[in-house]
């Protein structure tokens, strides 16, 4: 399949390059390819080139995903005139080096999540960010479950006031997918890769999201974490082992710029739970309750009904007038997990397009870093706690 023309379209392109082609990059690949099929974009956009290391792999990956050319070395896409946005979809390692390279070059940057493993790396991209926009280019770290439409629709509803003042945010991000003890070391398991486990993999979405929800900031955290299961077999090989350096689960508890009272649980071990991202907020005038597994329902408390019928009700998030809803099916037959990138992808393209500020920016995923920071801070000084500047 080949990307839409501009001569189809009557449109102008955003020429992309990305790097990276396994689950995220399969995800965002996908997300490319359909955003201007069901939204109506101000630039359309071109899959140009597919970058990753393994000619044959990256070749055979670019076919299936919808690429026009494959790469083996990212520099050289940035040399090209012919690239107008790099998407970086790679361990974290490399997210620095890619995004401050591209965005000097003068190519607009979307980035995975964690913005990148330390907040110093963090904070270099930044300052690139800001060089960047003084010459029009834009950055957006992909903190993707802001844009599910029950999320989006949460955060309208504690805008307009519907909850009132916030008292409480509880989240929790639970997976399983390593509580076999025998399941394979990879590279979200260590350090140098990936900079911290669930933490980062997991709990960055759950600190955007409470913060995106509330419009608010974590102010302050006390945290706990642990590694579990220390060393694991190496895939494909009978008797090699390796060291697990990350954490499998980190739990905090966390203060709230306008006063709420938080705790937070990201965990890779909650066994049954697969992606169980459960977000609760309660405020003086109700509450509203999220969880992924359940992802087109909203749950909404009103406290000024009667008590004789109040109750969480559940609010299906299918309808036309719900976030990004009405370009996709009729009510009642629901969004994926793909959905949440696709929307990404249209709010950046747009946001590009319009020479506006993208959001999540570089500078929301350095605060997120510092949360994170903040967290081993604690955990590692047995749950002090520990202030984040906001
Ligand atoms: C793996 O744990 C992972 O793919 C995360 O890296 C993603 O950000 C999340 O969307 C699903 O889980």
């Amino acid at each position: 399949m080949t990307s839409m023309t501009a001569a189809e379209t009557g449109r102008p392109v955003l020429r992309v390059a990305q790097v990276g082609y396994a689950f995220m990059g399969a995800v965002h690949s996908h997300a490319w390819r359909t955003a201007p099929r069901f939204f109506d974009l101000p630039a359309v956009p071109q899959l140009r080139v597919l970058v990753g290391r393994d000619s044959a792999a990256v070749s055979a990956a670019a076919a299936r995903q919808g690429w026009e050319e494959a790469e083996t070395d990212w520099r050289r896409v940035l040399e090209r005139d012919d690239i107008d946005l790099v998407d970086i979809c790679t361990p974290g390692d490399t997210h620095a080096e890619i995004a401050i390279a591209a965005l000097d070059a003068g190519k607009h940057v979307l980035c995975e999540k964690p913005l990148a493993n330390t907040v110093a790396e963090a904070e270099a991209m930044v300052a690139a960010a800001d060089r960047a926009r003084e010459r029009g280019v834009r950055a957006m770290v992909g903190l993707t479950y802001r844009r599910v439409p029950a999320i989006a629709l949460a955060r309208r509803l504690v805008a307009e006031g519907r909850i009132g003042q916030i008292r409480h945010v509880r989240a929790q991000y639970l997976q399983d997918w390593i509580a076999d003890p025998q399941a394979p070391m990879s590279w979200r398991l260590q350090a140098e890769r990936a900079g911290y486990g669930a933490l980062g993999d997991i709990g960055a979405h759950i600190i955007d999201l409470t913060q995106h929800i509330t419009g608010e900031l974590i102010t302050g955290v006390s945290g706990a974490m642990d590694t579990f299961v220390k060393e694991r077999p190496v895939a494909d090989s009978a008797t090699e082992r390796g060291q697990v350096t990350v954490d499998d689960a980190a739990v905090f508890l966390a203060r709230f710029s306008g006063g709420a009272l938080a705790t937070f649980e990201a965990t890779r071990f909650a066994t049954g739970r697969k992606n169980a991202i459960r977000v609760e907020i309660n405020g003086s005038a109700g509450s509203l309750a999220f969880d992924f597994e359940d992802m087109n329902v909203l749950q909404l408390f009103d406290a000024s009904e009667s008590p004789e019928t109040a109750g969480f009700r559940r609010i299906l998030v299918t309808e036309p007038e719900h976030p990004y809803v009405g370009a996709w099916w009729p009510a009642g037959h629901g969004l994926g997990y793909e959905h949440g990138f696709i929307h990404q992808v249209v709010d950046l393209v747009t946001a590009v397009a319009k020479g506006d500020e993208p959001t999540p920016s570089f500078t929301e995923g350095l605060q997120v870093q510092r949360v994170m920071a903040a967290v081993v801070d604690s955990a590692s000084r047995h749950s002090v706690w520990v202030g984040i500047a906001t």
